[in-house]
């Protein structure tokens, strides 16, 4: 079947597959720059293991060690990427020059300099987050902890990334996301859950205090149900998450990492109940398995589900803020990035050329039977070539015509490292 075929399928149903892919080719996908080397950065010791309830496994040949060698492997990702790619950086990710080193607390907007450089030459925006890990000062609580020089210490960290993201906004000339993430928890019962808890909503207003323009700093408050080491409890979780950007609808948004929820709850369905209350939301999409895992997002029903709501919501005229985050050490890293980003694309690109208002009304006039046997049809419409045409249109390569690419990369250049 050709496109045009494809495309009269769709047409048939009342779809415009033309207009889907000129919709979504202006979707920014915020791209997670730590799947690149492991979620390591560069201002700590290399050898040193990650912290904070987040763990990688694996140790496949060719992470970047380098901002250069990072750059070069986004470079070569991102070239088989269709769609709007944003670069999301950690606070964790700095350059330094010429032998200076600023710990955290001490971050300024010209130690991510190169990086501005590195999205302005290929005009991508960015996000960004403080990293509240991986750090001497991370060992326990960090903005919940009951040290009032550890508390501060974040705290000014905090602040310091709301000015960089203020500068990363402006030079870039769109918002940049911040989100707050903390793996703060205790690994077994605690004798005080409300103190943490109290401590880190004080801290993050103090963060918010920092002054900065809402429409070009988004900070986000993201939650989380456990984490490795920190199995009995976790400070910021969901009801504290989203009590916060509740009640402070002016200075932040919630976050929703589909990781981060029990086994058998679905961000998909969290999606449109916060939309009916927040003018905008941001997702971290990965994939759990069994726990907070972050594999590589493949093509599966939930990343279709959650795409199916963004999509239905209006979320993608801005309302929701879409960023992958995963990190998986035992593959090809390259292919990582690419395999979850062309699957978010699919996913969104699938949504797209859904029928959803006809679906919609059959729902509101309870024709439940038709509606059952429409969704189910729709699974197998010529969706490939749609996808196909899209890659095409976007300048990069179809299904079946990248990974050679990448096994190439991998012998000149990963390898060698
Ligand atoms: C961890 C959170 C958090 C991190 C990144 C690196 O469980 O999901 O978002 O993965 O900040
Ligand atoms: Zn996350």
């Amino acid at each position: 079947m050709s496109y045009t075929e494809a495309k009269a399928k769709y047409a048939a149903l009342g779809v415009d597959t033309d207009a889907a892919i000129e919709r979504l080719k202006s979707v920014p996908v915020s791209l997670h720059c730590w799947q690149g080397d492991d979620v390591r950065g560069f201002d700590t010791d290399p050898t040193k293991p990650l912290t904070g309830g987040i763990q990688t496994t694996g140790n496949y040949p060719g992470r970047a060690r380098t901002p250069e060698e990072l750059m070069t492997d986004l470079d070569r990702a991102i070239s088989l990427m269709p769609g709007k790619v944003k670069l999301n950086l950690h606070a964790s990710y700095a350059i330094f020059e010429d032998g200076e080193w600023a710990d955290r607390d001490r971050l300024e907007p010209r130690h991510f300099r190169k990086w501005v450089d590195f999205c302005k030459a290929r005009g991508l925006g960015c996000d960004f987050n403080p990293t509240f890990f991986s750090h001497p000062k991370a060992s326990g609580l960090t903005l919940s902890s009951p040290d009032p020089e550890i508390r501060q210490f974040w705290i000014d960290h905090g602040k310091a990334c709301i000015r960089i993201s203020q500068y990363l906004a402006e030079e870039l000339g769109e918002p940049c996301v911040m989100n707050i993430w903390t793996g703060d928890g205790l690994k077994d019962v605690p004798a005080d859950r409300m103190g943490p808890r109290v401590r880190y909503r004080e801290a993050i207003d103090e963060i918010l205090s920092e002054p900065f323009d809402f429409n070009l700093v988004k900070p986000c408050i993201e939650s989380k149900v456990f984490g490795i080491g920190v199995e009995a409890y976790t400070v910021g979780s969901a009801e504290f998450a989203l009590s916060y950007a509740a009640l402070n609808r002016d200075r932040c948004i919630p976050l929703m990492d589909n990781g981060h929820y029990h086994p058998t709850e679905v961000v998909s369905d969290k999606i449109p109940a916060l939309l009916a209350f927040f003018p905008e939301i941001a997702l971290h999409v990965t994939r759990p398995i069994r726990w907070d895992s972050d594999h590589v997002v493949l093509l599966d029903d939930e990343t279709r589900e959650i795409c199916k709501e963004i999509v239905r919501c209006g979320g993608l005229e801005g309302r929701v803020k879409i960023a992958l985050d995963y990190f998986d050490a035992s593959i090809n890293r390259i292919s990582a990035w690419v395999v979850g980003f062309r699957n978010v694309q699919k996913a969104l690109l699938a949504a797209l050329v859904t029928p959803n208002d006809a679906l919609r009304q059959l729902q509101d006039e309870g024709r439940f039977t038709e509606l059952m046997v429409r969704q189910e049809e729709m699974k197998t419409m010529p969706f490939g070539e749609v996808w196909a045409e899209y890659c095409r249109r976007s300048g990069v390569p179809e299904d079946g015509q990248w990974f050679s690419e990448v096994c190439a990369y991998e012998d000149e250049v990963l390898c060698k490292r």
